[in-house]
């Protein structure tokens, strides 16, 4: 089995060059120019930019939450993905309070095992850290290679943990060579807010929004950086929305400290005046919520500085009829935004079109980064002879609009409807086989390998 693609522009985190790739089995073989060598199959990719394909680190498929589940499944999921160009997911297992890690990794195992398109993988969420679960810390990273740990510093009495188990559990995992990651908004500051607004009357999306000022994630932020240097843990803070969370981050980095950042492609697109829209705003509900103008210069400045690393989407779909159980007071509406399918579109056309981020940025922050991070480097987030061939053949000039009359995402409205992106993938291939053609799914379900990650790598 191999695949000579001819003639295409590559580019990574730190090249932009014209040459052949040869792929033989599921690798990367060879890459030159001009190559003389013979293959099964040849793609001309004249014209086209070819880059690592992408990894999206925070995803939530088949996921139970405030009382329904995430719509996409692991197949729906990660085949949309694949249309999108990202060959690789992380998704969450969530502890239930008051049960093993193991009980929850068994269930998501089974939800996922066999039904992947793409490539998977878990990070564990951490909800009850006590003597039991400490127990577990060494077994995640040792035999099942998850090597890290999510924490929520928000929703109470489901999945936040408080300080004094936040700083255990970072004990820990440095002691076992993970990471801590965390949702870092000020939970209790929210409730209360929500709890206020509601007292009030005042029940529409907008007081979603205005439950979750900047300050209850500047403020968590910050909380949480200084613990992560007490202990000394690699940490890494997921969906950064505003320049309150950046300079918390900016802060950490001054004292050298290994802290790395995470934004989602809706925080630097999107901002907070759609939630005046009442009852559509809940399309866009999510935690923490889109912020204002301001905040999104300020993650673009924070992606070229480095000290935002990684653009992910937290992708959690929810259906507009799942959507409208908090139809008439927000506090209840599911929250989640779908975009496991138009990251690494949107972020070209938005970023590196738009001159904002360069091409090499765009590789580094959809793919290579998370790759380093996450202990999956260099088998993904590279195009590099021995690398995982997973390649997306990426044509610039193509426009097309997001609708979700035809995205594949298991989720039946887009948050960006009508948006006109250029830029779209024409193949994209996954571990040495063309998975998606031209838009058409050229892979089978089962395809997609879970990939157990490495502990906290020395590269990054
Ligand atoms: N935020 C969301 O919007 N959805 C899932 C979980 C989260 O933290
Ligand atoms: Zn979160
Ligand atoms: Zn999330």
């Amino acid at each position: 089995m191999s695949i000579l693609i001819k003639n295409g522009r590559i580019i990574t985190a730190s090249d932009d060059y014209q040459a052949d790739i040869l792929i033989k089995y599921d690798k990367v073989y060879m890459i030159g120019k001009n190559l003389q060598v013979q293959a099964k199959d040849i793609i001309d990719a004249s014209g086209m930019v070819i880059f690592p394909g992408g990894i999206d680190p925070h995803v939530h498929l088949d996921m139970p939450f405030m009382g329904t589940y995430s719509s996409d499944s692991h197949e729906t999921g990660t085949r949309a993905a694949l249309h999108g160009g990202t060959t690789t997911v992380i998704d969450f297992v969530l502890q239930t309070q008051g049960k093993s890690l193991r009980h929850a990794l068994e269930s998501w195992q089974g939800r996922s095992y066999g039904n992947c398109f793409g490539d998977y993988s878990f990070h564990m969420a951490v909800t009850d850290f006590n003597k039991n679960t400490k127990k577990e810390i060494a077994e995640m990273i040792e035999q099942e290679g998850i090597t890290s740990f999510k924490t929520f510093m928000a929703y109470k009495g489901a999945l936040m943990i408080d300080d004094g188990q936040m700083i255990d559990l970072m004990q820990e995992v440095k002691s076992r060579g993970g990471m801590v990651t965390v949702h870092a908004t000020n939970g209790d500051m929210i409730d209360k807010l929500i709890a206020k607004h509601r007292a009030e009357g005042k029940l529409s999306p907008l007081y979603h929004y205005l439950s979750q000022p900047e300050v209850t994630e500047a403020e968590a932020s910050a909380r949480f950086t200084d613990m992560a240097h007490y202990t000394g843990v690699p940490a890494y803070i997921v969906h950064m929305t505003c320049e309150g969370a950046v300079n918390a981050v900016r802060e950490a980095t001054f004292r050298n400290q290994k802290v790395f950042g995470e934004t989602c492609i809706q925080y630097l697109i999107l901002d907070a005046s759609l939630y005046e829209q009442d009852p559509d705003g809940a399309k866009w509900v999510m935690s923490p919520p889109l912020r204002e103008k301001k905040d999104q210069a300020a993650l673009w400045a924070a992606i070229n500085q480095g000290i935002v690393q990684v653009v992910a989407t937290d992708h959690c779909p929810f259906n507009w009829k799942q959507k409208m159980m908090g139809k008439g007071d927000f506090s209840k509406i599911p929250n989640g935004h779908p975009a496991i399918e138009n990251r690494m579109e949107l972020l070209w056309s938005e970023g590196v079109e738009k001159g904002k981020i360069s091409a090499n940025k765009y590789v580094e922050v959809t793919s290579t980064n998370a790759a380093k991070i996450f202990g999956m480097y260099p088998k993904k987030g590279c195009i590099a002879p021995g690398s995982d061939a997973d390649l997306v053949i990426f044509d610039p000039n193509k426009k097309h609009v997001i609708s979700a009359e035809t995205h594949h995402m298991n989720v039946d409205y887009s948050g960006y409807e009508g948006w006109e992106v250029k830029g779209k993938c024409r193949q994209v291939i996954l571990r040495g086989k063309v998975a998606i053609d031209e838009g058409k799914v050229k892979i089978k379900k089962g395809y997609g390998e879970f990939v157990k990650r490495g502990k906290v790598s020395k590269v990054v």
